[in-house]
Protein backbone atom coordinates (compact mmCIF):
# COMPACT_ATOMS: atom_id res chain seq x y z
CA UNK A 1 0.00 0.00 0.00
CA UNK A 2 1.40 3.69 -0.64
CA UNK A 3 -0.25 7.00 -0.14
CA UNK A 4 0.16 9.89 -2.53
CA UNK A 5 1.58 13.85 -2.05
CA UNK A 6 -2.10 14.98 -2.01
CA UNK A 7 -3.64 12.80 0.52
CA UNK A 8 -1.20 13.98 2.99
CA UNK A 9 -1.53 17.30 1.27
CA UNK A 10 -4.96 17.07 2.45
CA UNK A 11 -4.75 15.99 5.69
CA UNK A 12 -1.98 19.18 6.23
CA UNK A 13 -4.32 21.67 5.56
CA UNK A 14 -6.21 21.21 9.07
CA UNK A 15 -2.49 22.49 11.06
CA UNK A 16 -1.08 24.77 8.83
CA UNK A 17 -1.93 28.43 9.74
CA UNK A 18 -0.75 27.37 13.13
CA UNK A 19 2.24 25.44 12.18
CA UNK A 20 3.32 28.65 10.04
CA UNK A 21 2.54 30.83 13.10
CA UNK A 22 4.39 28.72 15.41
CA UNK A 23 7.30 28.83 13.18
CA UNK A 24 7.36 32.47 12.18
CA UNK A 25 7.49 32.83 16.31
CA UNK A 26 10.79 30.77 17.15
CA UNK A 27 12.31 31.66 13.66
CA UNK A 28 12.59 35.05 14.55
CA UNK A 29 13.29 34.38 18.60
CA UNK A 30 16.69 32.21 16.72
CA UNK A 31 17.61 34.08 14.22
CA UNK A 32 17.62 37.25 16.47
CA UNK A 33 20.05 35.15 18.81
CA UNK A 34 22.21 34.43 16.03
CA UNK A 35 20.86 30.69 14.09
CA UNK A 36 20.72 30.09 10.66
CA UNK A 37 17.32 29.18 10.52
CA UNK A 38 17.37 27.63 7.00
CA UNK A 39 20.71 25.40 7.34
CA UNK A 40 18.87 23.87 11.14
CA UNK A 41 16.13 22.64 8.98
CA UNK A 42 18.26 21.57 5.52
CA UNK A 43 20.26 19.48 8.03
CA UNK A 44 16.69 18.25 9.75
CA UNK A 45 15.64 17.36 6.26
CA UNK A 46 18.96 15.47 5.88
CA UNK A 47 18.96 13.56 8.97
CA UNK A 48 17.84 9.91 7.99
CA UNK A 49 17.28 6.74 9.64
CA UNK A 50 17.26 3.11 8.96
CA UNK A 51 14.08 1.20 9.91
CA UNK A 52 14.65 -2.32 11.23
CA UNK A 53 12.59 -4.96 9.16
CA UNK A 54 12.10 -6.80 12.08
CA UNK A 55 10.31 -4.22 14.05
CA UNK A 56 7.17 -3.89 11.02
CA UNK A 57 4.86 -6.49 13.34
CA UNK A 58 4.43 -6.68 17.27
CA UNK A 59 7.21 -7.62 18.86
CA UNK A 60 6.68 -10.19 22.31
CA UNK A 61 7.84 -10.72 25.75
CA UNK A 62 8.72 -14.49 26.89
CA UNK A 63 5.30 -14.72 28.36
CA UNK A 64 3.72 -13.96 25.16
CA UNK A 65 2.76 -12.02 21.84
CA UNK A 66 0.05 -9.68 21.01
CA UNK A 67 -0.85 -9.14 17.12
CA UNK A 68 -0.77 -5.77 16.04
CA UNK A 69 -3.04 -6.93 13.28
CA UNK A 70 -2.65 -6.36 9.33
CA UNK A 71 1.08 -7.02 9.56
CA UNK A 72 3.31 -7.43 7.01
CA UNK A 73 4.08 -11.27 6.41
CA UNK A 74 6.61 -10.83 3.46
CA UNK A 75 9.92 -8.64 2.43
CA UNK A 76 8.10 -6.42 0.26
CA UNK A 77 5.51 -5.79 2.06
CA UNK A 78 7.59 -4.54 4.84
CA UNK A 79 9.58 -2.39 2.84
CA UNK A 80 5.96 -0.73 2.06
CA UNK A 81 5.60 0.07 5.36
CA UNK A 82 8.83 1.46 5.54
CA UNK A 83 7.25 3.31 2.79
CA UNK A 84 4.43 4.60 4.71
CA UNK A 85 6.24 5.97 7.39
CA UNK A 86 8.72 7.42 5.53
CA UNK A 87 6.14 9.55 3.20
CA UNK A 88 4.71 10.78 6.38
CA UNK A 89 7.98 11.56 8.16
CA UNK A 90 10.46 12.21 5.62
CA UNK A 91 12.91 11.02 8.15
CA UNK A 92 12.87 6.86 7.27
CA UNK A 93 14.76 7.03 3.85
CA UNK A 94 16.50 3.18 4.93
CA UNK A 95 15.41 0.01 5.85
CA UNK A 96 17.77 -2.42 7.82
CA UNK A 97 17.23 -6.48 7.07
CA UNK A 98 17.65 -9.19 9.36
CA UNK A 99 18.87 -12.38 7.73
CA UNK A 100 18.02 -14.89 7.43
CA UNK A 101 14.62 -13.42 8.76
CA UNK A 102 14.40 -11.27 5.84
CA UNK A 103 16.57 -13.11 2.57
CA UNK A 104 15.35 -11.91 -0.53
CA UNK A 105 13.56 -13.64 -3.15
CA UNK A 106 14.12 -11.81 -6.07
CA UNK A 107 16.47 -9.15 -5.73
CA UNK A 108 15.67 -7.11 -8.70
CA UNK A 109 11.66 -6.94 -7.58
CA UNK A 110 12.60 -5.98 -4.25
CA UNK A 111 15.43 -3.14 -5.58
CA UNK A 112 12.35 -1.61 -7.55
CA UNK A 113 9.95 -1.85 -4.72
CA UNK A 114 12.55 -0.13 -2.50
CA UNK A 115 14.10 2.28 -5.12
CA UNK A 116 10.20 3.53 -6.15
CA UNK A 117 9.84 4.52 -2.33
CA UNK A 118 12.71 6.56 -1.75
CA UNK A 119 14.43 3.46 0.71
CA UNK A 120 17.99 2.47 0.53
CA UNK A 121 19.82 -0.40 2.13
CA UNK A 122 21.35 0.24 5.20
CA UNK A 123 23.69 -2.19 7.24
CA UNK A 124 22.66 -5.51 6.80
CA UNK A 125 22.60 -8.00 10.57
CA UNK A 126 22.94 -11.39 11.18
CA UNK A 127 21.33 -13.69 13.10
CA UNK A 128 23.91 -16.12 14.87
CA UNK A 129 21.25 -16.24 17.83
CA UNK A 130 19.01 -18.49 16.89
CA UNK A 131 19.02 -21.54 14.98
CA UNK A 132 18.61 -21.69 11.77
CA UNK A 133 16.59 -24.08 9.69
CA UNK A 134 18.42 -27.45 8.73
CA UNK A 135 21.67 -25.69 9.77
CA UNK A 136 23.89 -28.83 10.67
CA UNK A 137 25.32 -26.79 13.90
CA UNK A 138 23.60 -25.52 16.88
CA UNK A 139 24.42 -21.94 18.82
CA UNK A 140 22.52 -23.34 22.02
CA UNK A 141 26.36 -22.91 23.55
CA UNK A 142 27.19 -20.00 21.42
CA UNK A 143 28.86 -18.87 17.96
CA UNK A 144 31.98 -16.97 17.02
CA UNK A 145 33.16 -17.98 20.26
CA UNK A 146 31.58 -21.46 20.23
CA UNK A 147 33.98 -24.45 21.91
CA UNK A 148 33.30 -26.20 18.57
CA UNK A 149 35.23 -24.90 15.61
CA UNK A 150 32.45 -26.35 13.23
CA UNK A 151 30.11 -24.34 15.37
CA UNK A 152 32.68 -21.43 14.53
CA UNK A 153 32.59 -22.12 10.52
CA UNK A 154 29.27 -22.18 10.49
CA UNK A 155 28.84 -18.61 12.05
CA UNK A 156 31.40 -17.17 10.21
CA UNK A 157 30.05 -18.17 6.69
CA UNK A 158 26.92 -16.96 7.77
CA UNK A 159 27.98 -13.50 8.34
CA UNK A 160 29.73 -13.83 5.30
CA UNK A 161 26.54 -14.82 3.31
CA UNK A 162 25.04 -11.69 5.16
CA UNK A 163 27.53 -9.99 3.44
CA UNK A 164 26.94 -10.91 -0.07
CA UNK A 165 23.31 -10.43 -0.05
CA UNK A 166 23.69 -7.13 1.31
CA UNK A 167 26.12 -6.47 -1.66
CA UNK A 168 23.32 -7.65 -4.00
CA UNK A 169 21.12 -4.37 -2.60
CA UNK A 170 23.72 -2.18 -2.36
CA UNK A 171 24.19 -2.39 1.42
CA UNK A 172 27.70 -1.24 2.49
CA UNK A 173 27.71 -1.80 5.70
CA UNK A 174 27.23 -5.51 8.54
CA UNK A 175 26.07 -5.14 11.88
CA UNK A 176 26.98 -8.39 14.03
CA UNK A 177 25.71 -8.54 17.53
CA UNK A 178 26.46 -12.03 19.67
CA UNK A 179 23.98 -13.64 22.10
CA UNK A 180 27.45 -15.60 23.25
CA UNK A 181 27.96 -15.60 26.79
CA UNK A 182 27.27 -17.91 29.52
CA UNK A 183 24.65 -18.68 32.14
CA UNK A 184 26.57 -19.83 34.81
CA UNK A 185 30.07 -19.05 36.36
CA UNK A 186 32.46 -21.97 35.46
CA UNK A 187 30.57 -22.72 31.66
CA UNK A 188 33.07 -20.82 30.05
CA UNK A 189 36.51 -19.94 29.58
CA UNK A 190 36.19 -15.96 29.51
CA UNK A 191 39.80 -15.79 27.90
CA UNK A 192 39.08 -18.75 25.34
CA UNK A 193 35.84 -17.16 24.43
CA UNK A 194 37.17 -13.75 23.95
CA UNK A 195 39.66 -15.26 21.57
CA UNK A 196 37.50 -17.30 19.71
CA UNK A 197 35.45 -14.58 19.23
CA UNK A 198 38.67 -11.72 17.75
CA UNK A 199 39.64 -15.00 15.50
CA UNK A 200 36.05 -15.42 14.17
CA UNK A 201 35.39 -11.53 13.59
CA UNK A 202 39.02 -11.13 11.91
CA UNK A 203 38.09 -13.87 10.15
CA UNK A 204 34.52 -12.26 8.74
CA UNK A 205 36.54 -9.28 8.68
CA UNK A 206 38.81 -10.63 5.44
CA UNK A 207 35.65 -11.11 3.68
CA UNK A 208 34.51 -7.65 4.03
CA UNK A 209 34.53 -5.34 0.92
CA UNK A 210 36.59 -2.60 0.63
CA UNK A 211 33.79 0.14 0.66
CA UNK A 212 31.94 -1.75 3.89
CA UNK A 213 32.31 -1.63 7.65
CA UNK A 214 31.72 -3.17 10.12
CA UNK A 215 30.30 -2.96 13.03
CA UNK A 216 30.38 -4.24 16.29
CA UNK A 217 27.74 -4.38 18.86
CA UNK A 218 27.64 -5.00 22.70
CA UNK A 219 24.99 -5.69 25.05
CA UNK A 220 25.74 -6.56 29.10
CA UNK A 221 23.64 -9.40 29.24
CA UNK A 222 20.47 -11.33 28.09
CA UNK A 223 19.78 -13.73 26.57
CA UNK A 224 23.27 -15.08 28.64
CA UNK A 225 22.89 -14.12 32.62
CA UNK A 226 26.13 -14.10 34.01
CA UNK A 227 28.68 -13.28 31.39
CA UNK A 228 28.02 -12.20 27.66
CA UNK A 229 31.30 -12.16 25.47
CA UNK A 230 31.05 -8.77 23.94
CA UNK A 231 29.07 -7.02 27.02
CA UNK A 232 30.69 -3.88 26.76
CA UNK A 233 31.54 -0.70 24.58
CA UNK A 234 35.48 -1.32 25.41
CA UNK A 235 35.15 -5.19 24.75
CA UNK A 236 33.64 -4.26 21.54
CA UNK A 237 36.29 -1.32 21.05
CA UNK A 238 39.20 -3.96 21.40
CA UNK A 239 37.86 -6.17 19.09
CA UNK A 240 37.44 -3.27 16.13
CA UNK A 241 40.96 -2.74 16.83
CA UNK A 242 42.12 -5.83 16.84
CA UNK A 243 40.05 -6.24 13.41
CA UNK A 244 41.17 -2.93 11.77
CA UNK A 245 40.33 0.20 10.42
CA UNK A 246 36.87 -0.48 8.89
CA UNK A 247 35.83 -2.03 11.94
CA UNK A 248 33.60 0.09 14.60
CA UNK A 249 31.83 -0.01 17.61
CA UNK A 250 28.26 0.20 17.28
CA UNK A 251 25.79 2.06 20.78
CA UNK A 252 22.10 0.29 20.73
CA UNK A 253 21.19 2.87 23.85
CA UNK A 254 19.59 -0.30 25.53
CA UNK A 255 22.32 -2.04 25.98
CA UNK A 256 24.00 -0.54 29.27
CA UNK A 257 23.14 -1.60 32.66
CA UNK A 258 20.90 1.17 34.72
CA UNK A 259 22.52 4.61 35.20
CA UNK A 260 25.62 4.30 32.65
CA UNK A 261 27.00 7.84 30.71
CA UNK A 262 26.35 6.69 27.56
CA UNK A 263 26.90 10.55 26.48
CA UNK A 264 30.59 10.32 27.59
CA UNK A 265 30.91 6.86 25.81
CA UNK A 266 29.90 8.50 22.31
CA UNK A 267 32.19 11.39 23.29
CA UNK A 268 35.43 9.21 23.43
CA UNK A 269 34.24 6.59 20.75
CA UNK A 270 33.96 9.29 18.34
CA UNK A 271 37.41 11.36 19.43
CA UNK A 272 38.92 7.38 18.49
CA UNK A 273 37.09 7.95 15.21
CA UNK A 274 35.68 4.46 16.09
CA UNK A 275 31.87 4.95 16.83
CA UNK A 276 30.24 3.44 13.36
CA UNK A 277 26.75 3.05 14.19
CA UNK A 278 23.34 3.28 16.30
CA UNK A 279 20.15 1.88 17.80
CA UNK A 280 17.98 4.66 18.84
CA UNK A 281 15.72 2.90 21.44
CA UNK A 282 14.36 3.78 25.04
CA UNK A 283 14.41 2.06 28.60
CA UNK A 284 13.57 1.76 32.19
CA UNK A 285 15.61 -1.31 33.51
CA UNK A 286 17.10 -3.57 30.68
CA UNK A 287 16.62 -3.89 26.50
CA UNK A 288 13.05 -2.75 27.18
CA UNK A 289 13.19 -1.97 23.28
CA UNK A 290 10.74 0.81 23.86
CA UNK A 291 10.17 4.34 21.87
CA UNK A 292 13.51 6.71 21.52
CA UNK A 293 12.76 9.36 23.90
CA UNK A 294 10.15 7.95 25.80
CA UNK A 295 11.45 7.17 29.46
CA UNK A 296 14.59 9.68 29.75
CA UNK A 297 14.37 12.20 26.87
CA UNK A 298 16.93 14.17 28.48
CA UNK A 299 19.78 11.25 28.11
CA UNK A 300 18.81 11.68 24.72
CA UNK A 301 19.40 15.12 24.29
CA UNK A 302 22.76 14.94 26.08
CA UNK A 303 23.55 12.24 23.67
CA UNK A 304 22.57 14.20 20.72
CA UNK A 305 25.03 16.91 22.63
CA UNK A 306 27.91 14.90 21.89
CA UNK A 307 27.00 13.36 18.72
CA UNK A 308 26.44 17.18 17.33
CA UNK A 309 29.86 17.94 18.96
CA UNK A 310 31.42 15.10 17.19
CA UNK A 311 30.17 15.31 13.53
CA UNK A 312 31.62 18.83 13.95
CA UNK A 313 34.87 18.25 15.98
CA UNK A 314 35.75 14.70 15.31
CA UNK A 315 36.59 14.45 11.28
CA UNK A 316 38.41 11.29 12.13
CA UNK A 317 35.14 9.47 13.10
CA UNK A 318 33.38 8.24 9.80
CA UNK A 319 29.42 8.96 9.14
CA UNK A 320 27.54 7.14 11.38
CA UNK A 321 24.99 4.57 10.73
CA UNK A 322 21.65 5.65 12.27
CA UNK A 323 18.74 2.75 13.01
CA UNK A 324 15.75 2.53 15.33
CA UNK A 325 16.02 -0.71 17.52
CA UNK A 326 12.71 -1.01 19.19
CA UNK A 327 10.44 -3.35 19.61
CA UNK A 328 6.74 -2.90 20.04
CA UNK A 329 4.51 -5.00 22.54
CA UNK A 330 1.35 -2.67 22.90
CA UNK A 331 1.15 0.07 20.32
CA UNK A 332 0.76 -0.08 16.28
CA UNK A 333 4.06 -0.82 15.20
CA UNK A 334 3.89 1.75 12.84
CA UNK A 335 2.82 4.47 15.08
CA UNK A 336 5.94 3.75 17.46
CA UNK A 337 8.42 4.22 14.93
CA UNK A 338 6.72 7.39 14.42
CA UNK A 339 7.14 8.86 18.14
CA UNK A 340 10.72 6.98 17.80
CA UNK A 341 11.46 9.47 14.79
CA UNK A 342 10.02 12.47 16.14
CA UNK A 343 11.97 12.39 19.41
CA UNK A 344 15.00 11.22 17.43
CA UNK A 345 14.78 14.64 15.59
CA UNK A 346 13.50 16.65 18.42
CA UNK A 347 16.78 15.43 20.38
CA UNK A 348 18.97 16.09 17.70
CA UNK A 349 17.61 19.88 16.62
CA UNK A 350 17.94 20.73 20.46
CA UNK A 351 21.33 19.78 20.42
CA UNK A 352 21.53 21.91 17.36
CA UNK A 353 20.47 24.57 19.20
CA UNK A 354 23.69 24.67 21.96
CA UNK A 355 26.17 27.14 22.16
CA UNK A 356 29.41 25.54 21.65
CA UNK A 357 31.19 28.41 22.04
CA UNK A 358 30.02 29.59 24.93
CA UNK A 359 29.97 26.15 26.70
CA UNK A 360 33.29 26.17 25.93
CA UNK A 361 33.89 29.58 27.69
CA UNK A 362 31.80 28.34 30.54
CA UNK A 363 33.71 25.48 30.72
CA UNK A 364 37.38 27.21 30.55
CA UNK A 365 35.96 29.63 33.67
CA UNK A 366 34.53 26.48 35.35
CA UNK A 367 31.27 28.44 35.77
CA UNK A 368 29.09 24.92 36.53
CA UNK A 369 26.16 27.08 36.94
CA UNK A 370 26.33 28.47 33.25
CA UNK A 371 27.20 25.22 31.69
CA UNK A 372 24.16 24.24 33.10
CA UNK A 373 21.93 26.76 32.01
CA UNK A 374 23.30 26.81 28.09
CA UNK A 375 21.95 23.23 27.85
CA UNK A 376 19.07 23.39 29.48
CA UNK A 377 18.23 26.44 27.53
CA UNK A 378 18.78 24.54 24.00
CA UNK A 379 17.05 21.34 26.19
CA UNK A 380 13.71 24.06 26.99
CA UNK A 381 13.37 25.30 23.62
CA UNK A 382 10.14 23.67 21.74
CA UNK A 383 11.54 22.97 18.33
CA UNK A 384 8.73 21.12 17.00
CA UNK A 385 7.98 23.98 14.17
CA UNK A 386 11.77 23.25 12.83
CA UNK A 387 10.91 19.45 12.55
CA UNK A 388 7.08 20.07 10.71
CA UNK A 389 8.93 22.85 8.44
CA UNK A 390 11.52 20.06 7.60
CA UNK A 391 8.64 17.60 6.76
CA UNK A 392 6.73 19.85 4.77
CA UNK A 393 9.89 21.38 2.59
CA UNK A 394 10.41 17.40 1.70
CA UNK A 395 6.61 16.99 0.90
CA UNK A 396 5.58 15.46 4.61
CA UNK A 397 3.16 15.35 7.26
CA UNK A 398 2.73 18.26 9.53
CA UNK A 399 1.85 15.55 12.31
CA UNK A 400 2.95 11.53 10.73
CA UNK A 401 0.28 10.39 13.67
CA UNK A 402 -2.75 13.14 13.08
CA UNK A 403 -2.12 11.71 9.04
CA UNK A 404 -1.34 8.10 10.02
CA UNK A 405 -4.94 8.26 11.53
CA UNK A 406 -6.86 10.37 9.70
CA UNK A 407 -6.17 8.33 6.17
CA UNK A 408 -7.18 5.23 8.74
CA UNK A 409 -3.90 3.63 7.31
CA UNK A 410 -3.85 0.61 9.95
CA UNK A 411 -7.50 -0.62 8.66
CA UNK A 412 -6.08 0.05 5.14
CA UNK A 413 -3.43 -2.26 5.95
CA UNK A 414 -5.68 -4.70 7.36
CA UNK A 415 -8.29 -4.47 4.81
CA UNK A 416 -5.36 -5.77 2.26
CA UNK A 417 -3.54 -8.08 4.10
CA UNK A 418 -5.72 -9.95 6.83
CA UNK A 419 -6.13 -9.09 10.42
CA UNK A 420 -3.61 -11.99 11.39
CA UNK A 421 -0.93 -11.63 9.43
CA UNK A 422 2.41 -12.21 11.42
CA UNK A 423 5.75 -10.79 10.60
CA UNK A 424 9.02 -12.47 10.76
CA UNK A 425 11.57 -11.20 13.65
CA UNK A 426 11.48 -12.03 17.46
C1 LIG B 1 19.52 -7.51 20.03
C2 LIG B 1 20.32 -6.38 19.42
C3 LIG B 1 20.42 -6.45 17.95
C4 LIG B 1 19.14 -6.84 17.29
C5 LIG B 1 18.49 -8.02 17.98
C6 LIG B 1 17.15 -8.36 17.37
O1 LIG B 1 19.22 -7.25 21.37
O2 LIG B 1 19.80 -5.14 19.83
O3 LIG B 1 20.81 -5.19 17.42
O4 LIG B 1 19.51 -7.23 16.00
O5 LIG B 1 18.33 -7.74 19.33
MN1 LIG C 1 20.49 -3.34 18.66
MN1 LIG D 1 18.81 -5.02 21.87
Amino acid sequence: MKINKEQIHDSNLIGITSHQENFDFLANRLTKNGYDVTSLVSKLSEFQVAIPSWALGAGGTRFGRFSQFGEPSNLTQKIEDVGLIHSLTQTAGAVSLHIPWDVPEDYKAIKEVAYSLDIKFDAVNSNTFQDQKNAKESYKYGSLSNVSQAVREQAIQHNIDVINIGNKLGSKCLTVWLADGSCFPGQNNFQTAFQNTQNSLKDIYKGLPSDWKMLIEYKPYEPNFYSTVIQDWGTSFMLANECGEKAFTLVDLGHHLPNSNIEQIVSILMLKGKLGGFHFNDSKYGDDDLTAGSIKPYALFLIFNELVYGMKNNPQNPDLAWMIDASHNVKDPLEDIIQSLEAIQEAYAKAMLVDQNLLKEAQQNNDVVKCQEILQEAYRTDVRPLLEKARLNRGGALSPIKAYRSLDLRNHLIKERGRNTVATGL
